[in-house]
């Protein structure tokens, strides 16, 4: 079994306290960290999001996997990421009402992060309020970045993206949208800015929005 192979069966088993050793093991023996991710643990969150829809595992599996890959990031995080410098501006994050995964949108925070901005993470089941709340506490915010994994949180992000159109705000901010059942017809049709589907094309739309 390959060290990632490795990684992937510990993600999906919700072992957290061996992951970490597993993914240094696996840097060690010179696996790139990007592949590590996508095929070790994002690969594997979809194996196990298919096993729990197939009836065979339960909530607490997919929770204890959850935990498993965080640890695995963790231990990732310094070869994906380098040191912010904030540079860029303000980011405000969050996952919308009623939604509470947040490993995809702690990838985005990353990467947009290592971009060169400074994030503020509302984190999950974050209201459409918290987040105009948050926006006039720092009203020097260029983006704002929500997530959404579920089709039933969906209308929560559109009532979100609405509030963020309402306010008398709108045009000093970006407003950026993803999350697996996200498209960019749904971001067009819902009136944000921009749509990405991955971590990585999230911080390079996160620089052209701030570029526009
Ligand atoms: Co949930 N869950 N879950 N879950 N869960 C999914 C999403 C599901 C697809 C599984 C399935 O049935 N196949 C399904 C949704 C089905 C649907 O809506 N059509 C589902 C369900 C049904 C549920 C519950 C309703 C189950 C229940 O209770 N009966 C429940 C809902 C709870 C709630 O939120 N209110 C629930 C609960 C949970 C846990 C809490 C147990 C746990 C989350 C723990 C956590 O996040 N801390 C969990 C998990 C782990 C999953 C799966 C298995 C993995 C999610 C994940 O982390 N993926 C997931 C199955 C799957 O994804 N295939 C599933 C890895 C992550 C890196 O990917 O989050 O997609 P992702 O992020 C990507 C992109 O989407 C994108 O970039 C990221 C990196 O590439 N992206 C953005 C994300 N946000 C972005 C924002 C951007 C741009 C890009 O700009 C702002």
């Amino acid at each position: 079994m390959s060290k990632i192979d490795e990684v992937a069966a510990l993600v999906e088993k919700g072992k957290a306290k061996l992951v970490g050793a597993a993914v240094q093991a696996a840097l060690d023996e010179g696996a790139d960290p990007v592949t590590i991710l996508n095929e070790g643990m994002i690969k594997t969150m979809g194996i196990v999001g298919d096993k729990f829809k197939n009836g065979e595992i339960f909530v607490p599996e997919m929770l204890v996997a959850a935990r498993a890959m965080k640890k695995g990031v963790e231990v990732l995080k310094p070869h994906l990421a380098s040191g912010s410098t904030g540079a860029l501006g303000k980011v405000i994050i969050a996952t919308v009402a009623g939604d509470l995964h947040d490993i995809g949108k702690n990838l985005v925070a990353m990467m947009i992060e290592s971009a060169g901005f400074e994030v503020i993470d509302l984190g999950v089941d974050v209201s459409a309020a918290k987040v105009l709340e948050a926006y006039k506490e720092n009203p020097d915010t260029k983006i704002i970045a929500l997530s959404a994994l579920l089709t039933t949180t969906m209308p929560a992000l559109k009532d979100t993206v609405a509030a963020i159109n309402e306010s008398e705000f709108r045009d000093k901010v970006k407003v950026m949208v993803g999350g697996a059942p996200i498209t960019q017809e749904f971001a067009d049709e819902i009136g944000a800015d921009g749509y990405s589907d991955d971590a990585a094309s999230a911080a390079s739309l996160a620089k052209k929005l701030v570029a526009a």
